[in-house]
């Protein structure tokens, strides 16, 4: 939070105050054959609306705070409990290149999803399903979050219970963040997965981060114990340092890197095996290797003391030195987890098929059903009171669009249903627009493919055609005049210019413009009125490089791009008075317009603002808008270097105007001119973004590195030093940064990592800001010469 400007903050701490009762997200998948899914489906929703239920909607809406996911559940049909008890709503997200699209193929093929499984880069070229986009699969990247839904059979005391999963693999690579935004925002737990050799990466830190934001319940996975040096104690050990989230692990490996086996299921005391093709075959006994048993003895010692700090019932057992049971183990890693006290550790390889179903297990018996995470929204009709969404079918509906795609077939809209039933055909209403949208068909999504269904419940995820919204979008069936906050989008930092190389792909260029900005609230694109050039802008160069091939492959369109440039942005420092007058004489009717009052910062350094106090008519009301508009003009194209000026506030108070020469246009004029000459006296100055940055290495190079920061001006926040490794998080201006990850891997013969995220705006360094105005103003004179 210390790191974030006062806006950000602001917006930071609306949102955290939000996510108290955000908390996670439920949606729903169930199924996967369609016939055993439709029998399995029986809602109990009609235009019968239950007591129980009505009575929670208006407790609900009544006295929030006292609605209890206890009370919920308690007043819930028991048919409908039974079905969320099975639901889970989890998200994959991590590092990049931790194996999280590896091991999500192996869900789906373990779930029978998919019948054979295809690796990320694999020989075949075919690619993991979750990778669907083709520039995906050539990079080995993910860059957008794929949604799936699958069932998995769990033996629950000696029989078979169908767990209902939606699942969303997410990207890793910081450019693509607002995915991981989106998917945590409206999901109930989490798969944070670790490398065995790595442990926690500079971009788990950010992930953390965003978990926390969203008070998202998690399991953690640690991957790759296949690989040479692989370690997980090392990651567990982290896990509770680095990211201060008490953790231990529920197993241990059995061997490692070529040798690894399986694992020892600590609660249980037995051994695991994955054997058998793609480790299908899960074999489990109450033989656990001998040389083992007294590691396991220990770490389930281990895994009890933790849970005694966490949790009240098991420090309770603990201090009164009784044996807990196995229930009462299982029991207390739930509610600590769900409570967002604790992280379970479970470990395996994805790769070599090893501890992905145990994984599944895990998620089962410690993530939160859509029931026990609690959402609120905000009532429009009580001055935005805080209510809380109740997960009944049988309630008005209220969900959440929280994703847009276009495909082949037409635009799709993700929404998170929260409460009540969304049915086929039916109509919703747009709570930010008020318009009434007919739904016309509903789908479940599997990666790039559908399923067509004609209801969701209470809980669920699913897709919907042909519905215009933008994205965070809150809809209900207008019974309820409820509206969701949205989430979490960080600002761009970076642009470049762009234009169609052949002026007839025009029309795919500006189809294509519209559709990424509709899909990713992170894009924006605009316009610069002088040059007429289009400008994008977007998280980093990678975020920008992968729409501008996105434009080639899927639109046809070749681009010439201009540098990438930072996102400066121009502000003042105090008040200056103005009184500007107008006027031009030039033959025919000339241009009058005289406009006076002052500048000063505006207390929102992200917002600018104005005001009309003009009185006794020296200004008619007709032209004040003008003023208003002039205002706006001018504050999109900053005096100094024509960047977005923000923090600003304009006042007019007087001003007179002449029989025949002032007009709208005039007045517009006289104020944009009035404001630039003005800023210079407020103290005008540029800013630029500052980057959280977080950078992982062994500790041998922490004096380098030091060294590489300061000669950069970095303000560094904080310096963690493990047992092998240090992580230093740091404020560093995003100009300072270009070319830091050649240095980085030159300074620690490439062991060292790291991530940045925007973290807020600052004054750039003054002999920076003199280079950068004289550089515009140069650019400005020759065109005027021109
Ligand atoms: N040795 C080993 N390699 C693995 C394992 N899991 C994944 N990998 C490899 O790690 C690389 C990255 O895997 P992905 O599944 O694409 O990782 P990701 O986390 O989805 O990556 P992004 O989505 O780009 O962040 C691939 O080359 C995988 O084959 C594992 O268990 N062991
Ligand atoms: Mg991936």
């Amino acid at each position: 939070m210390r790191a974030f400007g006062v806006g950000r903050w602001l917006s930071c701490r609306l949102l955290t105050d939000s996510q108290k009762w955000t908390s996670g997200s439920r949606d729903v998948m169930l199924q996967f054959q369609p016939s055993a899914f439709a029998a399995r489906r029986t809602f109990t929703h009609t235009s019968r609306r239950s007591g129980a239920a009505q009575e929670a909607l208006k407790k609900a809406q009544e006295d929030a705070a006292s609605l209890t996911p206890e009370y919920v559940a308690a007043n819930m049909d028991p048919k409908e409990a039974q079905r969320l008890a099975r639901v889970r709503n989890i998200g994959i997200a991590a590092h990049i290149d931790s194996g999280k699209t590896t091991a999500t193929e192996r869900v789906l093929f373990y779930t029978g999803r998919i019948n054979a499984i295809h690796e990320v880069r694999g020989k075949d070229s075919v690619g993991a399903k979750m990778d669907s986009m083709e520039l995906e699969r050539e990079k080995g990247i993910t860059i957008q979050s794929a949604a799936t839904f699958c069932d998995w059979k769990k033996v629950e005391n000696g029989k078979e219970e169908t767990y209902h999963f939606n699942l969303i693999d997410t990207p890793g690579h910081i450019d693509f963040t607002i995915e991981v935004e989106r998917a945590l925002r409206v999901l109930d737990g989490a798969v944070m997965i670790l490398c065995a050799v790595s442990g926690v990466q500079s971009q788990t830190i950010t992930v953390d981060r965003q978990m926390r934001r969203y008070d998202v319940p998690r399991i953690s996975f640690i991957n790759k114990m296949d690989r040479m040096g692989a370690n997980p104690w090392k990651a567990v050990e982290q896990i509770n340092t680095k990211l201060k989230m008490p953790a231990a692990a529920i197993q241990i490996p059995i061997g490692a890197e070529d040798e690894f086996k399986g694992v020892i299921d600590l609660i249980e005391m037995k051994a695991v095996y994955f054997e058998g093709p793609r480790g299908t075959i899960v074999r489990t006994t109450d033989q656990i290797p001998g040389p083992l048993r007294e590691e396991a003895a220990e770490k389930r010692q281990v895994l009890i003391e933790k849970l005694a700090d966490v949790d009240d019932e098991m420090a309770e057992i603990f201090l009164e030195e009784q044996e807990p049971s196995n229930a009462q183990i299982k029991a207390a890693i739930r509610r600590s987890t769900i409570a967002r006290k604790f992280s379970p550790v479970v470990m395996g390889s994805a790769l070599a098929d090893k501890g992905v179903q145990t994984m599944l297990d895990a998620v089962c018996d410690y993530l939160p059903d859509p029931s026990q995470i609690e959402n609120m929204a905000l009532d429009k009709s009580k001055d935005e009171k805080s209510v809380k969404l109740v997960p009944y079918n049988s309630l008005p509906f209220v969900g959440l669009a929280f994703k847009l795609e276009e495909n082949n077939y037409g635009q799709l809209t993700y929404i998170r249903v929260y409460q009540g039933t969304l049915n086929k055909g039916t109509y919703l209403f747009n709570s930010r627009t008020d318009k009434k949208v007919r739904i016309p068909r509903i789908v479940r999504m599997h990666s790039n493919e559908m399923e067509d269904v004609s209801e969701i419940g209470a809980g669920e995820i699913c897709a919907v055609f042909g519905v215009d919204c933008a994205s965070g979008d809150t809809f209900t069936d207008g019974g309820l005049p409820y509206t969701m906050t949205s989430m979490f989008v960080p600002e761009a930092v970076m642009s470049l210019s762009i234009t169609p190389k052949r002026s007839v792909d025009g029309d795919n260029f500006s189809k294509a413009m519209n559709r990424f900005q509709r899909e990713d609230p992170t894009f924006r694109v605009h316009v610069d009125a002088e040059s007429e050039e289009t400008i994008i802008s977007g998280m980093g160069e990678l975020h920008l490089e992968v729409y501008v091939e996105r434009l080639k492959r899927e639109y046809k369109t070749e681009c010439v791009t201009g540098q990438p440039r930072v996102a400066y942005r121009e502000t003042i420092s105090h008040r200056a008075d103005f009184d500007f007058l107008l006027k031009r004489q030039s033959g025919g009717p000339g241009d009058y317009a005289r406009v006076a009052g002052w500048i000063e910062p505006y207390d929102k350094p992200d917002e600018n603002y104005y005001e009309s106090q003009v009185v006794g008519g020296h200004i008619p009301e007709k032209f004040l808008s003008a003023c208003a508009k002039g205002f706006d003009i001018a504050t999109a194209k900053g005096p100094l270097l024509g960047h977005r000026v923000v923090g600003s506030k304009m006042i007019i108070n007087d001003g007179a105007t002449h029989m025949t020469d002032s007009s709208d246009y005039a007045f517009s004029l006289a104020t944009q001119m009035a404001f630039r000459k003005a800023f210079t006296d407020a103290g005008g100055q540029v800013l630029e973004p500052l980057m959280k940055t977080t950078i992982t290495a062994p500790n041998e190079f922490q004096g380098g590195i030091l060294m590489l920061m300061n000669k950069r001006n970095a303000t560094i926040h904080d310096t963690d030093i493990g047992t092998e490794d240090f992580t230093l998080v740091c404020d560093c201006s995003l100009n300072a940064m270009f070319g830091f990850s050649s240095q980085l891997r030159a300074a620690t013969q490439g062991k060292g990592e790291f991530s940045m995220e925007f973290s807020h705006y600052a004054p750039a360094p003054p002999h920076l800001q003199k280079e950068l105005i004289a550089k515009y103003q140069a650019e400005l004179a020759a065109k005027r010469t021109k």
